[in-house]
């Protein structure tokens, strides 16, 4: 992820604050402790507008990950999906942009029972672009395993989650490798350490399924939908690690990442190591989609005039 950039105004506990006052306390219960649930969501700008990829979708996963935790949230899923289109006006977005809707536990009381401190609400919005390369990427296995769902439910997007995929993305980095995949507990493949995972194998997808301890990523079931659409049949299956290497082409599927090619594994070339055919047509229909010129998917984009 690049530096930010940064904008005018974000939304704190129902209020619109200019960038440089949205602070909180060192002794912030979620910092010390990660008891934070948060989303990334995407806007494009195309046609003269911006348009926000599967926002219900997001908050509503924002409003599940906060249960897990005992969060209640003080909004409507409508009031924040508003709060998302207004804050893109008032800060004149014009570009590509990401969205960062965070709910946390603040200050009051330290120590393991958060249940006294005060939940928080913010949602920031930014200019984004590429999160990993478009080419494609270079991956490992990581030696870190995914937590595994008895110990921390990776069907939260919880902020505590990312201190494994933090990691395994250092480990990825310093070893030369653009992104780490990490197996679940079992040893099957689980997801990347902000991404979820796509196999292509004799022109069939397959990617690993909720009980490999995955995030259930929104991008992930969009790509099974336009794969579908595509005719092309999508298996929710445990993946072995060796897959990764004898497979014809695999992707990853994120927010952020969007459809990224994974051109390596290990070592192993996958297909002749560039962007595979299935891949690409699936990624060419995804960034059509996001910017609004597929007709038949309005129904995942929130449009916004600007
Ligand atoms: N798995 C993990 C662990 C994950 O963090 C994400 C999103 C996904 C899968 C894909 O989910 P979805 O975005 O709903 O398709 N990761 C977000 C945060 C990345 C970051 O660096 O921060 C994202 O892509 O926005």
């Amino acid at each position: 992820m690049s530096a930010l950039k940064e904008t005018n105004w974000i939304w704190v506990d129902g209020t619109f604050k200019p960038w440089s006052e949205a602070k909180v306390h060192i002794l912030t219960h979620a910092l010390h402790y990660g008891t934070g649930v948060f989303e990334g969501i995407r806007a494009y700008a195309s046609n003269g507008k911006m348009y926000i990829f599967r926002l219900k979708e997001h908050i509503d996963r924002l409003f599940r990950s906060a249960k897990i935790y005992f969060m209640d949230i003080p909004y409507a899923v409508e009031e924040l999906c508003s709060v998302v289109v207004e804050l893109i006006k008032i800060n004149e977005i014009r570009e590509d942009c990401y969205i960062r809707p965070i709910v946390f536990r603040g200050y009051g009381y330290i120590g393991l029972n958060p249940l006294n401190n005060p939940i928080h609400i913010a949602i920031a919005v930014f200019p984004f672009g590429k999160y990993l390369s478009t080419k494609g990427v270079r991956c490992c296995v990581s030696s870190w395993r995914r937590i595994p769902g008895y110990s921390l439910p990776p069907q939260a997007k919880a902020c505590g989650n990312y201190i494994n995929s933090v990691l395994a993305k250092i480990e990825a980095l310093r070893a030369g490798y653009d992104e780490a995949i990490l197996l679940d507990d079992k040893g099957y493949v689980s997801e990347g350490s902000g991404e979820n995972i796509f196999i292509v194998k004799d022109e069939k997808l397959y990617t690993p399924p909720v009980y490999s301890d995955i995030l259930e990523g929104i991008t992930r079931a969009s790509v099974i939908d336009i794969a579908s659409n595509l005719g092309y049949t999508v298996y929710e299956r445990p993946i072995a690690r060796v897959e990764l290497y004898t497979c014809d082409e695999a992707f990853f599927t994120g927010t952020a990442a969007e459809v990224t090619p994974i051109l390596e594994v290990d070592g192993r070339r996958i297909g002749d190591g560039s962007e595979g055919p299935i891949t690409r047509s699936i990624r060419r229909v995804f960034e059509e989609i996001v910017r609004g010129r597929l007709p038949g998917y309005e129904s995942w984009l929130t449009e916004v005039s600007i």
